[in-house]
């Protein structure tokens, strides 16, 4: 058995190894790559997307029957172990959003000429003609540090107008961060257009639960928007994990031990 001096070293080694910031080896907390969702070789419409739609009143987009994944429930996400989303249109142009069939939902596009980011699919919003927005479910990050959100993007190549915009963020209860927001710049020159852009945002220390959300506003086909490879990592578990908490008693043990005579 060690000796106490020796228990403790050896206790405050192992502390630090566990503990040591290890940005090379991020620790995967939830996300999707839109991989175990089905995958339908359609378009998808929504009679409720419509020029007279109330502006302030998000119309919800589920699932076609098709099956054109839009939006996926918790549970079915859970089964995959991936995180769950839902899809809402906003009116903000008075014009008919995705009433005649547009790209929308978990796809695999054909035209691209690079690989997705991961696997070979991911979520794609064109031609809402007015805001889609994407809404990951809320994750707790409280036992975690240095917790970052990454999302790929890809733009495909076009003149967006100043009216089109994209924003990616994740709501924290400590505040929310942006990993792009065009909002006042324009599209144009805020990102490369033509490729999968890695996007990443470092969350409030104080946050203790995170919800990214995309939301994109534009008019046209062409105007075609990808996300891939969703992730919420953290560079340092603050919590231990029980296996740890007992290793780190059983070296305190003799310490303890000889103190207590
Ligand atoms: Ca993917
Ligand atoms: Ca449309
Ligand atoms: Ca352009
Ligand atoms: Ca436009």
């Amino acid at each position: 058995m060690p000796g106490p001096r020796i228990s403790i070293i050896l206790a405050g080694l192992l502390t630090w190894l566990l503990f040591a910031p290890t940005p090379s080896h991020a620790i995967w907390i939830a996300g999707t790559s839109f991989e175990h969702e089905a995958l339908a070789e359609d378009v998808y419409s929504n009679a409720a997307t419509v020029a007279t739609a109330d502006p302030a009143v998000p119309v919800p987009l589920p699932n076609s029957e098709t099956p054109l994944v839009i939006t996926n429930s918790t549970a079915a996400s859970d089964a995959a172990g991936d995180l769950g989303f839902s899809a809402a249109w906003f009116n903000t142009r008075n014009l008919n959003g995705v009433t005649e069939g547009d790209r929308l939902g978990v796809r695999q596009e054909t035209f691209l000429t690079q690989p997705y980011p991961d696997g070979d699919r991911g979520y794609t919003i064109s031609d809402g003609e007015g805001l889609i927005v994407l809404t990951f479910d809320p994750v707790d990050v409280s036992g975690y540090a240095d917790v970052t959100v990454s999302v790929t993007a890809f733009l495909f190549t076009t003149d967006y107008e100043p009216e089109d915009s994209l924003v990616i963020e994740a709501q924290t209860d400590a505040g929310t961060v942006a990993l792009i927001d065009t909002t006042t710049t324009g599209i144009e020159g805020s990102i490369a257009e033509g490729t999968f852009v890695p996007l990443t945002a470092a969350l409030p220390e104080a946050a203790t639960s995170v919800q990214v959300v995309v939301a994109y506003e534009s008019n046209l086909l062409i105007e075609l928007l990808m996300v891939d490879d969703i992730r919420i990592e953290a560079g340092t578990r603050v919590l231990p994990e029980p296996a740890t908490s007992a290793a780190l008693a059983w070296l305190a043990w003799p310490t303890r031990r000889r103190r207590r005579r």
